[in-house]
């Protein structure tokens, strides 16, 4: 009687660590996971349509200084075209530039697009403006290929 209730005295205070352990670890990874996945506000634009216009979809885009974005480009045309928004570029911090298996890292000014390609960029805009955007191919800006990026500052809070 006496060694069971001494087994059972040694026991329980293990278990309790373990568990602690446990959650602990799990407490910490979730914590973790959520730090390395911070919310990014994902915006879609399409470089051409399908039918071949020569416009961006939207031609709009707006922007809030500190926010992290994901900017994801496809080009759901026929031909090739670019986003090309050097000012706007200059204006934030890319995090990366992912396209099929491959990540870029640092700056970039401008992206050429495949037919059906896709990319996404990674930045957190750094100053408010309103800037443009074109694409390089001949003849596009003129056609009516240019857009519009607006960053507004943050909110001061
Ligand atoms: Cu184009």
């Amino acid at each position: 009687m006496m060694v069971q209730q001494l087994r059972q005295a040694l026991v329980l205070p293990k278990i309790l660590t373990v568990l602690i352990a446990i959650v602990a670890v799990l407490t910490l990874g979730g914590y973790g996971a959520i730090a390395a996945s911070a919310p990014a506000e994902t915006v879609t634009v399409h470089l051409g349509t399908a039918a071949g216009d020569l416009r961006f979809e939207p031609s709009q885009m707006q922007f809030t200084v500190g926010q992290r974005y994901k900017l994801v480009l496809d080009n759901p045309s026929p031909e090739k075209h670019y986003f090309t928004a050097k000012d706007f570029a200059d204006a934030l911090w890319t995090q990366k530039v992912q396209a099929g298996a491959v990540e870029v890292k640092g700056a970039i000014h401008e992206l050429e697009l495949k037919p059906g390609g896709l990319a996404e960029w990674v930045f957190v805009p750094e100053r408010p403006g309103l800037y443009e955007l074109h694409c390089a191919i001949a003849g596009h800006a003129e056609a009516g290929m240019v857009g519009q990026l607006r960053v507004a500052a943050a909110d001061s809070v």
